[in-house]
């Protein structure tokens, strides 16, 4: 697994209002009003408590500031617990904290105590970076390319077969090929074929995964995948709108989906 570094996290906010500029360019919609509409929930005064946590590889720099952030950039009051890990826990607890949010390598979660909702961080960014690519304004078609069926892509991928979306999905791995189609019912993209998509959602950690003929000449690519799914030549072109970002997208919509 992939994890983030502290260079991905520089300047995180400016990123965002980078990428938001680009999510209200192609689909009308800013991330705070996307997340409304796919949660059906405003965050108001909840305070969130980061617990930083020491297992496996570690404290990442910038993590916990960054979420601390994002927190107050969607305007909900947070901080940092003193200690991580489980005395990090206890505190957040005994100080009354509505959300806790926290990351070991392999989980990334928000805790809504008081709602008992728990969200995934793999889950939200696959419900929202696709849910944005669905959106793009200048579509002219309901078909939608998935690139990589993990778990980010998978729970994109589904979210989109739920929206009604003809979902084209391509991974290399069989086994998850075989069982979005089987389970999803979405249709296996030829990567050899003529089709190309106006709508692409990318979740892989691999770079360069999009090639010219996949994509319309006009076209939305939503990918939270680090590095980037586009060739520079490709991402150059001034028609690709490109959402990508490393952390506040996905961190936004697991504060919406345990309100
Ligand atoms: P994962 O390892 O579970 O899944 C990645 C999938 O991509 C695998 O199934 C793999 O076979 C597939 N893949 C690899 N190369 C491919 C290619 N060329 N074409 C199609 N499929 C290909 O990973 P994940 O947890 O789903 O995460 C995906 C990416 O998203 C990672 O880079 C991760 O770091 C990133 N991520 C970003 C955010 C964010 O907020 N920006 C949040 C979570 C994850
Ligand atoms: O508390 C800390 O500082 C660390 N234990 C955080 C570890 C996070 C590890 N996860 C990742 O790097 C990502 N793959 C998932 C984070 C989502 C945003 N890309
Ligand atoms: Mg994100």
């Amino acid at each position: 697994m992939a994890l983030l570094t502290p260079e991905d996290l520089e300047d995180l906010l400016n990123k965002l209002r980078q990428s938001n500029e680009t999510i209200k360019a192609s689909t009308g919609k800013s991330i705070t009003e996307i997340c409304e509409e796919v949660y059906g929930t405003r965050p108001a005064s909840q305070k969130v408590a980061i617990v930083p946590i020491t297992a496996g590889n570690g404290i990442i720099g910038n993590f916990s500031s960054s979420l601390l952030a994002i927190t107050e950039y969607f305007g909900l009051e947070g901080y940092i617990t003193d200690h991580p890990d489980i005395t990090g826990y206890h505190q957040a607890v005994s100080d009354g904290a509505d959300i806790l949010l926290m990351a070991d390598d392999h989980m990334f979660i928000a805790h809504n105590l008081k709602s008992r909702k728990v969200a995934a961080n793999h889950v939200c960014t696959g419900v929202i970076y696709s849910e944005i690519a669905s959106r793009f304004i200048h579509a002219g078609s309901k078909d939608v390319l998935v690139i990589g069926l993990g778990r980010v892509g998978y729970a994109g991928a589904e979210h989109l077969v739920k929206k009604g979306f003809n979902v084209y999905a391509y991974d290399p791995n069989t086994e998850f090929m075989e069982k979005a189609i089987g389970e999803l019912g979405v249709n296996a993209y030829d990567m050899n074929g003529p089709k190309q998509f106006s709508m692409v959602f990318e979740a892989t950690p691999n770079a360069n995964t999009i090639s010219e003929g996949m994509i319309a000449e006009r076209c939305l690519v939503s990918t939270p995948g680090i590095p980037c799914a586009l060739p520079p030549e490709l991402a150059e072109n001034g028609d690709i709108d490109l959402v990508m970002e490393p952390l506040v997208i996905g961190a936004a919509a697991m504060l919406y989906s345990v309100f």
